[in-house]
């Protein structure tokens, strides 16, 4: 960092350009996942609730395993700045929302503490796709998972269900509370998916350990679902020194966001909620229809462009969509293959909301990475991807751009001897990696990798795994690209 010794570190008696939005009387949410989208997110409507009712809403933030975000916080007086990023500019708000912060995985049982405490009313969750302990296979709580098992037999739990699930247990003996359980993580049903598994954990609890806190959660708590849209790339060292300079005091943890904010949510709040609509929440009965969209539409989409943009070499999803064939696929995979699946909530414009995301992913000032919405796939696609997919094989129709988003996803996650992704697939993380290696290792050609990976190994849930005509066509894409290059795969799938 190359920031002026001379400046001082942010916090609340530092005179910075911007003050903090709010501080709150007193704390009545408790976050697990303090990542850069919470503080983006969530963390701006809570400031804009607290500006508009006042209120006891302050949010304590529990980061999963991480101590940068943390320590940094603490060292701020629990500030950091959100800089929201166009090509028009960058401007700096600093939500001050947080009463405290630390590390969950250091201090599980502070968890299951603040759960049971009167004073927090709601916990929202951004712990990722991959934070919930789910099994594609079996369709529920994993419970081959060793942290689900360890969580399971007692002692301080790791897992985000079993602390949860800990935390309702000990909440329910000490009076009971109601209180509600709010997914922010891009799943469908995200509040009833959250609901299943922490019930499942609780009825797997040896002897009848859970009937009481079942009962509780019967009377008493709600799991509400929300469909959260902003984009926000990881942060840079670039930023941090732009952020500090306008703010004339360091923050070294500025969360970078577009200008676009989107928050759809169930309005079923055991024990009150902030007043989110003063950032612009949405409270609707069509949680579903938000979340279908934006996850097929947005997310979908955004996979196809990653992985392309990634092949062709390119390390932005700006400069992706800039080249007219994966724009192209872009388009098509939307229009053809996801909007006809897709329930429209009532009011919203589609061909509106589409243009809009074509802006969106556009923003050459956000410079958001290929390499981080090409992470994770194993765990992202299967929420994007099989339903859609399916609807169109039923209807007799082949997803050539989906089975393309799943060939671009195996090309960067999984290359075939000899073919070499390049840097921006090479940089992609995802918890298959290693499986994924040995199968790639071990298939004949694209084909045989892709049948391997959809149907023996389930990757993408057990129905796709019984559609051989989608795995053999994602094989043949994944072999084409391989032999004649990302372009020609394209090219073949529009025109297929
Ligand atoms: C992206 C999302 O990384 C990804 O997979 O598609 O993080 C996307 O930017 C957000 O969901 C936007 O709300």
């Amino acid at each position: 960092m190359t920031i002026n010794a001379d400046l001082r570190i942010l916090s609340r008696a530092t005179p910075a350009a911007t003050a903090p939005l709010v501080t709150p009387t007193g704390t009545g949410i408790l976050h697990l996942g303090l990542g850069s989208f919470h503080r983006a997110h969530q963390a701006m409507y809570t400031a804009a609730a607290i500006a508009q009712d006042g209120g006891d809403w302050g949010i304590i933030g529990a980061a999963s395993r991480s101590r940068t975000v943390v320590d940094a916080m603490h060292a701020q007086d629990l500030l950091y700045s959100v800089a929201t990023i166009s090509p028009a500019g960058t401007s700096l708000a600093i939500p001050g929302v947080h009463t405290d912060a630390f590390v969950a995985g250091d201090e599980p049982e502070r968890v299951v503490a603040h759960i049971a405490d009167a004073g927090i009313r709601i916990v929202t969750l951004t712990v990722t796709e991959n934070g919930y302990s789910y099994s594609p296979a079996t369709e529920h709580l994993d419970l081959d998972d060793e942290t689900v098992r360890a969580d399971l037999q007692g002692g301080a739990p790791r897992s985000t269900i079993g602390q949860l699930a800990r935390g309702l247990q000990a909440r329910a003996r000490a009076g009971a509370e109601p209180i509600s359980i709010l997914s922010c993580d891009n799943l469908a049903a995200n509040g009833k998916h959250t609901e299943k598994l922490v019930r499942e954990f609780l009825q797997a609890l040896p002897g009848g350990e859970a009937s009481d806190v079942l009962d509780y959660l019967d009377r008493a708590v709600t799991f509400p679902s929300s469909m959260v849209d902003r984009i926000v790339p990881s942060t840079t060292a670039r930023l941090r020194d732009e952020v500090t300079g306008l703010l004339g005091a360091v923050d070294a943890i500025p969360v970078p966001g577009e200008p676009f904010t989107m928050w759809a949510i169930e309005d079923a709040f055991a024990g009150g909620r902030p007043a989110w609509e003063a950032g612009g929440a949405v409270f609707t009965s069509e949680v579903a229809r938000y979340e279908q969209m934006k996850v097929r539409l947005l997310n979908g989409t955004h996979s196809l462009i990653a992985y392309l943009g990634a092949l062709r070499g390119v390390g932005t999803i700006p400069e992706a969509i800039g080249i007219d064939r994966i724009a192209d696929a872009a388009r098509g995979v939307m229009r053809n293959e996801y909007e006809p699946s897709v329930d429209v909530p009532t009011g919203v414009d589609i061909r509106a909301y589409e243009a809009e995301l074509f802006e969106r992913w556009g923003n050459s000032a956000l410079g958001h990475q290929t390499r981080q919405v090409g992470s994770d796939g194993s765990v992202k696609l299967r929420q994007r991807i099989p339903e859609p997919a399916l609807l169109a094989l039923g209807q007799g129709r082949m997803p050539h751009l989906i089975a393309l988003t799943v060939a671009g996803y195996l090309s960067c996650h999984a290359p075939l001897g000899g073919f070499d992704p390049g840097v921006h697939a090479a940089a992609m993380t995802d918890p298959a990696r290693e499986r994924l290696a040995v199968l790639a290792s071990g298939a004949r050609d694209g084909v045989d990798l892709a049948r391997r990976v959809i149907i023996d190994h389930r990757l993408f849930g057990s129905e796709l795994a019984h559609q051989d005509a989608f795995a053999a066509r994602v094989g043949e894409l994944v072999d084409t690209i391989r032999r004649s290059g990302v372009d020609a795969a394209i090219a073949d799938a529009l025109s297929a």
